[in-house]
């Protein structure tokens, strides 16, 4: 092709049509990437139409829900595409710390008979002629294969919860990262591993995104362990509401992350011990003997948002029939559930972590919707 014709080629052709181009490759000052293509021959593969309804090499932001109704577009943005270069780091990064520490990969069902994390939030399904739910978390099930002698277990798979709020840190389907573990001693022992691995992953994640030039690289913070443990009482006392029992809500965990931050330096850190009161309906929470008004739960959480919830489970099913019981929850549904706990439960503890919550702080995103290619909300099933 003629330069003339070539300039015409390109100049009637709409943004975002996909073309294949002949050339010779050249050195240039100029172009972004310190080389440019000097055009020999074009055909276009596929026209695009036009206008597009969300421009993809504007300078002018658009409203999230219009970039979320486009997101194909929106996620052809090298910006918006770094997210998930972060996130498939992330995940690799996560898998790799788990494996190096020989704990087995398992996936368990996501339609159950029955929930885990209380009935508020779940989702419900026809199945055939019974009922069924989306599963909130494979909590039970990785407790089951505590069970089954697997000493070392965990999962990365989808989470559903029905959550009416519309906030910027809740979505209805998000990516939970779980772990159990057998034969723990104790709570600490359970954050001790799990601060490792987030360490070991963050560490991995950075470097595998400044060997890719990917600018969030910069981002990742160096978690330095261990990290802070916070005791729930000094958490209350920090909300001027000492004793109080109360949970924490959006506004308490940003004020502890400020705190954390001004008087431990700490952007990491565990929320320790928290009241049987707030935990009543985590029927497999366990309860410290020596003072059963807290459990052996924690959270852990980065500058004010929670990532992580975790502890000891109680594996003595006398107590964990008075848990549920105390929850109001029938023991008759969880026959699967409670049989390996009459049958050799070791003690055991463990945490879930929302992948999409790390991902959207790392990646300092003002909302948990962007962390995810499609996200789902309840309002958005599409696309
Ligand atoms: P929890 O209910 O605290 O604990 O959930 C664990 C972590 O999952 C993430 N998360 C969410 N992320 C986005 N949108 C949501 N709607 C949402 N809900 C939860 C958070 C949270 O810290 N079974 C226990 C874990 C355990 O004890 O092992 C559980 O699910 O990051």
């Amino acid at each position: 092709m003629t330069a003339p014709e070539l300039f015409a080629a390109f100049a009637e052709l709409p943004r975002e049509s996909v073309v294949e181009v002949e050339g010779t490759v050249r050195r240039s000052e100029k172009a972004q990437r310190g080389v440019e293509l000097a055009p020999a021959s074009v055909r276009v593969l596929t026209r695009a139409g036009s206008p597009l309804p969300l421009g993809v090499v504007d300078k002018v932001g658009a409203e999230l829900d219009t970039r979320l109704n486009h997101r194909v577009l929106d996620l052809r943005k090298p910006a918006v595409r770094a997210v998930f270069e972060l996130r498939t780091a992330l995940l690799a990064s996560f898998r790799a710390a788990f494996l190096d520490r020989d704990f087995l990969e398992i996936e368990t069902p996501k339609i159950l008979r029955q929930g885990a994390e209380g009935g508020a939030t779940l989702f419900g399904l026809d199945y055939f002629d019974a009922r069924a739910y989306l599963a909130q978390s494979p909590q039970l099930y990785k407790q089951m294969l505590i069970g089954a002698g697997f000493e070392r277990v965990f999962e990365i798979a989808p989470a559903f919860r029905a959550e009416p709020s519309d906030t910027i840190r809740h979505i209805t389907e998000f990516t939970s990262l779980d772990a159990e573990v057998g034969f723990v001693e104790g709570a600490e022992e359970v954050r001790a591993l799990l601060e490792g691995i987030v360490a070991d992953a963050l560490r991995a994640t950075r470097a595998t995104l400044a060997a890719r030039g990917n600018s969030l690289a910069e981002r990742i913070p160096e978690m330095r362990v261990p990290i802070p443990r916070i005791p729930f009482p000094q958490v209350e006392e920090w909300l001027g509401r000492p004793g109080s029992e109360q949970d924490l809500g959006t506004e308490d965990e940003k004020t502890v992350g400020e705190r954390a931050a001004r008087e431990l330096g700490a952007d990491f850190y565990f929320i320790t011990d928290f009241p049987t009161a707030v935990k009543a309906h985590t029927f497999y929470a366990q309860r410290q003997d020596a003072d059963p008004t807290r459990t052996h739960y924690f959270d852990l959480d980065f500058r004010g948002l929670e990532i992580t919830s975790g502890g000891l489970r109680e594996h003595r099913l006398e107590r964990l029939l008075a848990n549920m019981e105390a929850a109001g929850v029938n023991p008759a549904g969880f026959e699967g559930y409670l049989e390996p706990f009459r049958y050799g439960m070791p003690p055991h503890g463990g945490w879930g972590l929302g992948i999409d919550r790390l991902v959207q702080v790392l990646a300092g995103l003002p909302n948990i919707r962007e962390a995810r290619l499609f996200p789902r909300d309840r309002y958005r099933l599409e696309p």
